[in-house]
């Protein structure tokens, strides 16, 4: 493989020239007091955090008073915290607000606009990333400072948006500011649930969910579009009308329609160049209330079908174990992906006037198949609506859209009951037939093996009749992408064997990536401070410039700069663990980290037996001269998944005997962060000395947050999955752990028969896990893990009984070099020093030049 070549290379990074990289920018702001009209005040904005000009933080204090006056309604003298966070808010939106004019203006000249369909935007916090971009952090913290409030208290109190589920919609959210800070024109489109992720609360040592409640206390970031309403429609029937040049067209008379409001976040690129717009569709029923029924005396029952139309946009979506959940995504899913589309093409026949030509000047991205009716939806739009031609319809639907796959697991590929549809989207049906018929014919006319035509067909036969989601997206799109080298082969070889056959050239791969602006500069500000230090201000622009730090990696004296970095990032995370968990612990230990949703696949089993193991061992030799560490859970399983969330039990119930127990003293302790969410993970990040990436092989296909974590410096500890591949190729091999079968050797595995050729248990894991079954850690309920044990001990297809040794001779293999601090570091060092491959810039740069060709700066 060559990427990692181009990492320090940053004319392959193809990053601005120099001119346009000046440590000093022109910022021409405005004063913006909302009644009045804007104040134009140019101002020079000093980018070094040192040089403050205080005049910078006397205008932006005036504009925050302003706002509180003004905007909040109140006055210092009465003003909370939250007023304050919302005033400070409001005066920096000000500032993207003139942005946003500009780069509109800008992108409504003849730039191809890019649209990523997401049913998830796991965004966090916007005000440290709005402040950073614009480059504004300190003059806000001095403007504030100047009113007797800290902005870091402020920071605390933005509620994170956590409208997405895991990994796919934190990409969603680093794909936006990267697509900003690239000046790639474009619109995020979504739902804005007015609850997101569930907060998790631990009780006992068990999740239970409670209803998360962003926007209880207004959300200052947003704009309510109330002139931006779509139509969009369930259910009915199809009419076949004779247009007036004869021929027949199909006019769906859907039997209710919803309307779909749209709500603005603008989202910021780095140093202010762009902004772009996340537009997120609220659900809203044409008819408010039943007044006839109100007037009967019956308030509730007048109400009633406005809740259950407005139901669409009220939670992230819910589990589809359910018909009436199953009926509720498919409705999310069309509802935002029919808003989105219609508005796509009123603004391009605003701006363009031809149809014909969207192609050249729109790229759709659906990010997994939630938005895969687009391709039925385009369709509908252009042939029943824009009275098109089917043939032309199709080569414009499929010169437009695009779809990336984030899972091979076959459960979570999508697949609607036909009648579902049907009853839903009656006419969308008809059209998937009708692509299906053209996709399918040329097939049975070369005789093509009926094997392979069922395997292509959109519709599976097999198990009642499904509209395989994946299928039509594979079909209606120009490409389709994995998101990492190993998944985009094994797209290629399993779900996507047939499709690929049919159309060799329409998988590419496009490996993920992550924003450093978030990841690095923001969340490790100390670090970030001190590779600015070493390597000059470039290094914020440029990810590949971190390459530079390579020379510096032996270099004892900047070792000690690195490790104090990390040093001060564990006692702030320190005293996070003692807030939230009450356990002491000591921050010179590992700080072995493992944060991601708790998914079988992702094995945090895996991880606490082996600290039970662990823990069996210290017992048996207390004298021995053991690593201190500390294992670090964050995560949350899905609600209806009894099994991840009996692992969060475990793990919990290990933590309380382990961490009582005086024998282990500081020499392991285990701890369950509660709420995992884009803000914990700021914190836990800059403190891991160890990442733990240990997916059974095959079945993650990326991951993320194993970027995140090297790119602070923690060596991963992982299995040959995902991008943990590449990660590899950049770091070098001697400076990341990898253990465990490889994907190919499971699926050899698999095809040999599984379980029945599986060798013996490891006497270490079979001690480990008769700890389990014996009540060590549920003296009260000695049989509650029965069901975990017995998934490893029989036919264990996460494998975690096949990688058990392996996994602890790698765990083994951390300790011996922890004992060794100078080649630590130098590896810590390395790892930070090569990752800027992962850099989401690069990825969408990938984007725009192999899949939208559109023009990136
Ligand atoms: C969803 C489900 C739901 C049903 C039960 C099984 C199951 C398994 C996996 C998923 C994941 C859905 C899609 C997703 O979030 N994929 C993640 O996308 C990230 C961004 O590309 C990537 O880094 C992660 O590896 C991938 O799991």
């Amino acid at each position: 493989m060559d990427f990692c070549s181009i990492v320090g290379d940053s004319s392959a990074l193809r990053h601005r020239p120099g001119a346009r990289r000046t440590h000093n920018y022109n910022i021409t702001f405005k004063t913006g007091f909302s009644g009045g009209p804007p104040v134009q005040d140019s101002e020079q904005i000093s980018l070094s955090s040192s040089a403050l000009d205080s005049k910078d933080s006397l205008v932006f204090r005036k504009a925050i008073l302003a706002k509180l006056t003004y905007g909040v309604g109140t006055n210092p003298a009465h003003a909370t915290d939250h007023d304050w966070f919302v005033a400070t808010s409001l005066a920096v939106r000000d500032r993207v607000m003139d942005r946003w004019m500009a780069s509109r203006a800008m992108d409504q000249a003849v730039r191809k606009q890019v649209c990523y369909l997401s049913l998830e935007f796991l965004i966090g916090r916007l005000l440290p990333d709005t402040l950073n971009n614009l480059r504004l952090t300190e003059v806000a913290r001095e403007a504030l400072a100047g009113l007797d409030v800290d902005l870091d208290r402020l920071r605390a109190i933005e509620p994170d948006a956590a409208l997405g589920n895991g990994g796919l919609g934190r990409l969603a959210a680093c794909f936006m500011e990267s697509m900003a800070s690239l000046e790639v024109p474009a619109y995020g489109y979504g739902i804005r649930y007015e609850h997101g992720l569930f907060r998790q609360v631990i009780t006992d040592g068990r999740q239970h969910e409670v209803p998360e409640d962003w926007l209880a206390r207004s959300n200052p970031w947003e704009f309510e579009r109330p002139d931006l309403i779509y139509p969009v429609g369930f259910g009915g029937h199809i009419e076949e009308v004779r247009a007036s040049g004869g021929a027949t067209i199909s006019v769906w008379k859907a039997a209710e329609t919803i309307q779909a409001v749209a709500y603005d976040t603008h989202i910021v690129g780095w140093r202010g160049r762009h902004v772009n717009a996340l537009r997120l569709w609220s659900a809203r029923a044409t008819e408010p209330l039943r007044l006839d029924v109100f007037n009967s005396g019956d308030h509730i029952g007048a109400l009633a079908e406005r809740a259950r139309v407005e139901a669409i946009s009220r939670v992230l979506y819910p589990g589809d174990a359910s018909e009436a959940g199953q009926e509720l995504r498919l409705r999310q899913e069309f509802f935002f992906t029919s808003a989105s589309l219609q508005d796509l093409l009123a603004r391009h026949m605003r701006l363009h006037g031809d149809i014909r030509t969207l192609p050249d000047l729109a790229a759709i991205q659906l990010n997994d198949t939630h938005p895969a009716i687009a391709v039925a939806e385009l369709m509908r739009l252009l042939v029943d609506e824009h009275h098109l031609a089917w043939e032309d319809a199709w080569a414009i639907t499929t010169g437009t859209l695009n779809y990336t796959n984030h899972t091979l697991m076959p459960e979570a590929l999508e697949r609607w009951p036909v009648a579902l549809i049907e009853r839903l989207l009656p006419r969308h049906l008809q059209i998937i037939y009708r692509i299906n018929w053209h996709h399918l014919e040329p097939l049975a006319r070369r005789s093509a093996d009926v094997e392979f035509v069922k395997a292509v067909s959109m519709i599976d036969e097999d198990h009642g009749r499904h509209v395989r989601m994946g299928h039509l997206a594979f079909v209606g799109a120009h490409k389709v992408n994995g998101v990492s080298g190993l998944h985009t082969d094994l797209m290629r070889q399993t779900v996507f064997r047939d499709l690929h056959a049919l159309y060799p050239n329409r998988i590419v791969n496009k490996t993920n990536g992550i924003t450093f602006r978030r990841w690095l500069h923001q969340a490790n500000p100390g670090l970030a401070r001190l590779l600015v230090g070493e390597l000059g201000d470039g290094v914020l622009d440029d990810a590949g410039a971190l390459i530079g730090l390579e020379r510096f990696s032996d270099d004892p004296a900047f070792q000690e700069h690195f490790r104090n970095q990390r040093a001060a990032a564990k006692a702030n995370l320190v005293q996070t663990v003692a807030e939230h968990t009450g356990v002491p612990i000591d921050p010179g230990a590992l700080f072995d980290v493992q944060i991601k949703r708790i998914h079988e696949y992702k094995r945090q089993l895996l991880n606490i037996l082996e600290a039970v193991a662990l823990y069996d061992a210290i017992r048996a030799e207390p004298e021995r001269d053991w690593v201190p560490r500390v294992k670090i859970f964050a995560g949350k399983a899905a609600a209806g998944y009894d099994r991840a969330k009996l692992i969060i039990k475990l793990i919990n119930d290990v933590a309380q005997v382990v961490n009582s127990d005086p024998v282990m003293a500081d020499r392991l302790k285990i701890v369950f962060l509660p709420n995992y969410n884009v803000s914990l993970a700021e914190a836990i990040i800059p403190s891991a000395d160890l990442s733990e990436q240990i997916s059974t092989a095959g079945m993650e296909a990326s991951g993320t947050g194993n970027m995140k974590l090297a790119l602070n410096g923690a060596l991963t500890i992982g299995t040959l999955d995902g991008a943990n591949v590449e990660i590899r190729e950049c770091v070098g091999a001697e400076n990341i752990f990898i253990f465990g079968l490889t994907a190919e050797e499971i699926a050899a595995h698999r095809r040999h028969g599984g379980h029945r050729d599986q060798p013996h248990m490891s006497p270490r894991l079979e001690r480990a896990l008769n700890l389990i079954r014996t009540g060590t850690f549920s003296p009260e309920e000695p049989n509650r893990f029965d069901s975990l044990i017995h998934a490893v001990s029989s036919d264990d297809p996460f494998m975690v009984a096949a990688d058990f040794e392996s996994y602890w001779a790698a765990q083994r293999q951390v300790d011996e070099l922890w004992r060794s601090p100078f080649a630590w570091w130098r590896a810590s060092v390395l790892n930070t020093a090569r990752v800027g491959w992962f850099s989401a810039d690069r990825t969408i740069r990938e984007y725009a030049s192999d899949i939208w060709k559109v023009r990136v700066q």
